[in-house]
């Protein structure tokens, strides 16, 4: 409890979060209703119990069906408000938020739909109440990297309000080399790179998101614990990685919360931060992260301020905007 109670009043930011992800389960019902959108649920506690995944893949299959029931620009407009209200509610002060433009587009609904519904959102929950945020594409790796091409050509109207690009979806079979174009012309346009790796894939992706990518973070990164030679490398370069500890617990990408590798990477002078993913499918928001991993492995407070102080040094906010935090 008094854990839970420094947990949160420590300032915070989140640097690993999928909107979509963040759809509740009373959300989607409520969407699905009002634009006649068909689910395979009967009931909030049917979509609930329909959260238990044995790997990535399991879990992504159940994502991209519920996203089905986003549709219009109030839409996403209310998935982002809600997200930032629980955000704000765990103190967290500046976000940084990957959409999924390809789930959306390939159902017919427009990139100008999503991104002014997010947006909207963002800039409301700027001035009302101070939470900054960055805003980061992800492109679905198992798509084509022509597929990847033709997102960034959709996004170029709004390249103003996209502060990034990212790598999510299905990992294995699907490595950063496969995107090394797409990403050195984002790179061109002044954009922020980060890439999932080392999530299910081996140390080698994240070697090959460092090299060919040339990402500014990384998102998971805990089997870079394999190599020791990336280790010391990410250490040295102050590499900073998203790690999602409720998320990994879900995936099966650690068996035990006790054996969450998170210590470890301290430990090894890792710039780790903790993350929520996609809340709304693995049970938990940022500070319920800092909660489960800090009583599995009995974090002490200074570790906590640590990762904390991480999240702001790995953010994309601009140095001064950085150090007010610090
Ligand atoms: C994701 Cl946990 C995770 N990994 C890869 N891609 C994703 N998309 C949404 N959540
Ligand atoms: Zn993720």
């Amino acid at each position: 409890a008094e854990r839970a109670a420094f947990i949160a009043r420590l300032p915070k930011a989140e640097l690993h979060l999928h909107i979509e992800g963040s759809l509740e389960p009373e959300l989607m019902f409520g969407l699905a209703q009002r634009n006649g959108v068909a689910i395979p649920f009967a009931s909030v506690e049917e979509v609930r119990e329909a959260y238990a995944f044995s790997n990535l893949q399991d879990f992504l299959d159940i994502y991209y069906q519920g996203m089905r029931v986003l549709l219009t620009e109030q839409d996403f407009y209310e998935l982002t408000a809600a997200y930032l209200a629980r955000a704000r509610g765990d103190n967290v002060r500046h976000v940084e938020i990957f959409f999924d433009p390809q789930g959306h587009t390939e159902r017919g609904v427009s990139f100008s739909t999503v991104i002014a519904g997010i947006t909207r959102a963002l800039d409301e929950a700027r001035e009302q109440h101070g939470l900054t945020s960055k805003l980061i594409l992800c492109f679905l790796r198992h798509l084509s990297e022509a597929d990847a091409e033709a997102t960034l050509d959709a996004a170029l109207p709004f390249v103003e309000r996209i502060d990034g690009v990212g790598l999510d979806s299905s990992e294995v079979g699907h490595p950063p080399s496969k995107f090394e174009r797409v990403f050195a012309r984002a790179r061109s346009l002044g954009l922020k790179l980060v890439a999932h790796a080392g999530e299910e894939g081996p140390p080698a992706y994240v070697e090959e998101a460092l090299d060919l990518l040339k990402v500014d973070r990384i998102d998971h990164g805990n089997r870079s614990l394999e190599d020791p030679a990336l280790v010391r490398r990410l250490a040295e370069a102050g590499v900073c990685l998203t790690v999602c500890p409720l998320s990994n617990l879900k995936l099966c990408v650690v068996d035990d919360m006790a054996a969450h590798p998170l210590r470890r990477m301290l430990e090894a002078g890792l710039a780790a931060t903790v993350n929520s993913d996609d809340p709304s499918y693995f049970g938990g928001y940022v500070n319920a992260n800092y909660q489960a991993v800090a009583d599995a492995l009995d974090l002490s407070r200074a570790e906590l301020v640590a990762l904390a102080r991480n999240s702001f040094t790995g953010s994309f906010l601009e140095q001064n905007e950085r150090d007010r935090h610090l």
